[in-house]
């Protein structure tokens, strides 16, 4: 096939999914089966059986829904700013987007992975993966907060994140475009000598879910995509499929499509752990940031991370395999057993399933075609557990059921496939509107799928909604999967462009979720444990502002003595003891966005007044019947204006902390002299 006709034909695969959907418009109405509405319905006052966790795309965040009700439980800001808490504005969450490249606010979510111990979720944390700088998130579950963002050096593209192992042992995650290691200043089209790919191992700590990067491996320079890990018989091994072995740098959608078959890395991790111990690694200096939070101070430290660990498959061998894989793979998913790996070639027609076992066998006897920078390439009908043939058109990603069952998404002719791992039978078919994604069964990645219900997430949605103009809501669609055949029950929409999900029984989650912040835990070193400590307390240009909220006022509520040209923080605490009760605080013309505290915590808004004159602050969460007295003034004077600072609360400015306060003027302009004498 020549170029232009390759582009023709790339053309023609991308249009695909138009014709096909506006051909089956007509009859999309009419495909729910039995009592659907009985099977989604959740009645008032009861709760959701499962909680699906759908990763926002370029979004950068994470949606939580219930199942099967489809509805939307909270969003819970991740790797973008979200001025609807202030997270990512606040002073506590601000370093929450340090990066080597500096402050970093968005990113594109990817791939949602909740932490496991021997083989089943655990309940305990969320991972999910930044595509564009590449970093990796944790989420705590019993608060729904973003704890921890942790870059990964060398990459480029992390769109290969973070597949989690058995026991939450790692996270791996390999670079989707290779880029120079270490990053230099080279011609593009010296891809081939000067691009590397890295797959990495970021460790999780058992106790309290800390991450760190354990090592990294070298790779070929191709584009790395998609990985599961082994588990039960295969546990201690990584898959990841590649495409791109052509090496292209430009056009990739014709360049980088000659090869019939791409390539499967296969890992053997332990092996890898066996040499970083016996010390086989080289270290090299690099750049990357690990922003932590500490739970009990709810404030985010940022450490700049300066070594990595990096093993070379030609000094470790048996560590990294290679198997070829039909025409530009995308998913590769490892079965319940451990033993069956299917890997999804994007432009074949048929479907390749490894064997766990198979592949150990060709190893030992060294049934390999040949190497790539060391890499043992395995033969490929010697891997091979058989081909489905001809299951549809553009398969992307396979899940499980408990009865043997994998359900795959094919992107083209939109629709979910069911077949029999074992036998490679296929047992069902059904449409979904349009072009599904991912998919997720609940557990359906883990030893113990719950194979009760299957979401497909659409890409493109088209017809199903009300149109809201150019842009529709992605789409998302809800299968009863308990029986032989496949009964579509619900559509909803979702947020963001949802790459994956992962579900979890509710049960695993709800007794462990947190009500509120306890106060006496509070070690913010700015925090206001009651209303007699509120003050206001300046260092120069910087003033600081312990302010408290208590149904249903702010402490003070009227502050005089700000200049303009100053900082002012505005420390907040929230002194409630109850569930449900945030307060907020919104400060008229801040440059950044409003604060919502927790009851317990305690958090800081910079403001920095440009203008004379008074200005309202008010609490944004209405939290009582008199929400809306819940507000103050905040007075400006000009720079340089000798105006005291003065603050209380029922007009009665105190008097007592304003002579304190003079006083502790009074001193540190003696101790400025004292400096500037010596
Ligand atoms: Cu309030």
């Amino acid at each position: 096939m020549d170029t232009k006709k390759m582009i023709n034909y790339g053309l023609w695969m991308l249009l695909l999914p138009v014709f096909m959907s506006s051909c089956e418009q007509k009859d999309t109405k009419k495909v729910i089966e039995g009592n659907a509405a009985q099977q989604v319905y959740v009645e008032p006052g009861e709760y959701d059986e499962f909680y699906a966790f759908m990763s926002g795309g370029f979004s950068g965040q994470i949606t939580a829904y219930g199942l099967p009700s489809g509805r939307l439980l909270r969003e819970i800001p991740v790797f973008s700013q979200y001025p609807e808490n202030g997270y990512g504005y606040s002073e506590e969450t601000k370093p929450m987007f340090n990066t080597s490249y500096g402050f970093v606010p968005w990113d594109d979510s990817h791939h949602i992975e909740l932490s496991q111990t021997k083989g089943e979720f655990d309940g305990r944390w969320l991972f999910v993966n930044g595509n564009n700088t590449p970093r990796i998130a944790r989420i705590d579950l019993t608060t729904f907060e973003t704890v921890e963002i942790l870059e990964i050096p060398d990459v480029a593209g992390l769109h290969c994140a973070p597949f989690i192992t058995e026991n939450s042992e790692y996270l791996v995650s390999g670079t989707r475009f290779s880029v120079p290691i270490p990053q230099k200043d080279v011609p593009i089209e010296t891809y081939k000598e000067n691009f590397k790919g890295l797959i990495n191992y970021v460790s999780v700590d058992p106790e309290h879910g800390h991450m760190e990067l354990a090592f990294q491996i070298e790779m070929p320079g191709f584009n790395y995509d998609l990985a599961r890990n082994g588990k039960a018989v295969s546990h201690g091994w990584s898959f990841l499929t590649t495409y791109n072995s052509e090496q292209a740098h430009s056009l990739l959608e014709v360049n980088a499509s000659q090869k019939d078959k791409d390539l499967m890395a296969i890992i053997n991790w332990k092996k890898a752990e066996q040499y970083m111990e016996e010390g086989r690694f080289t270290e090299r200096q690099t750049s990357y940031f690990h922003n932590l939070m500490d739970e009990s101070s709810g404030i985010v430290e940022s450490e700049e991370k300066t070594l990595t660990k990096i093993l070379n498959p030609k000094d470790c061998p048996d560590m990294v395999y290679f198997i070829p894989v039909p025409k530009s793979p995308h998913g590769c998913d490892v079965d319940p057993s451990g033993e069956y790996i299917v890997g999804n070639g994007k432009l074949s027609a048929d479907m390749s399933v490894y064997s766990f076992s198979k592949i150990q066998k060709a190893i030992e006897e060294e049934n390999f075609d040949g190497e790539i920078d060391g890499i043992p390439i395995i033969n490929y009908e010697a891997g091979l557990h058989g081909i489905l043939k001809k299951p549809g058109l553009g398969p992307l990603h396979t899940e499980f059921d408990d009865k043997g069952n994998a359900y795959t998404t094919f992107f083209i002719s939109s629709e979910v496939v069911k077949w029999d791992v074992e036998t490679k039978e296929i047992l069902d078919r059904h449409a979904t509107y349009y072009s599904p994604g991912h998919l997720v069964i609940p557990g359906g990645e883990t030893r113990k799928p719950d194979g009760k219900y299957l979401v497909a997430m659409n890409k493109i949605t088209k017809d199903r909604y009300l149109p809201t103009g150019p842009e529709l809501a992605h789409s998302a669609q809800l299968f009863d999967i308990s029986g032989d055949k496949m009964k579509l029950i619900l559509d909803f929409p979702t947020k963001g462009e949802p790459h994956y999900a992962q579900a979890i029984k509710a049960d695993k989650i709800m007794p462990n979720s947190k009500k509120f912040y306890n106060i006496e835990d509070n070690t913010h070193p700015h925090a206001t444990l009651g209303e007699g400590k509120t003050r206001v307390e300046r260092d120069g240009n910087d003033v600081h502002v312990y302010m408290t909220a208590m149904r249903s006022h702010l402490a003070p509520d009227n502050i005089e003595g700000f200049k303009v040209g100053d900082k002012v923080y505005f420390h907040l605490t929230n002194l409630e003891q109850d569930w449900d009760v945030p307060h907020g605080f919104a400060m008229q013309g801040a440059t950044n966005a409003e604060l919502l505290v927790m009851p317990g915590q305690t958090k800081t808004l910079l403001w920095e007044p440009k203008k004379v004159g008074v200005f309202a602050f008010y609490c944004t969460d209405f939290c009582s019947a008199l929400h809306q007295e819940m507000s103050g003034y905040a007075r400006v004077s000009p720079k340089g204006s000798d105006v005291k600072l003065k603050w209380g609360l029922n007009e009665e400015l105190r008097s007592g902390q304003q002579a304190a306060n003079e006083f502790y003027d009074q001193a540190r302009a003696n101790a400025n002299a004292t400096a500037s004498n010596n």
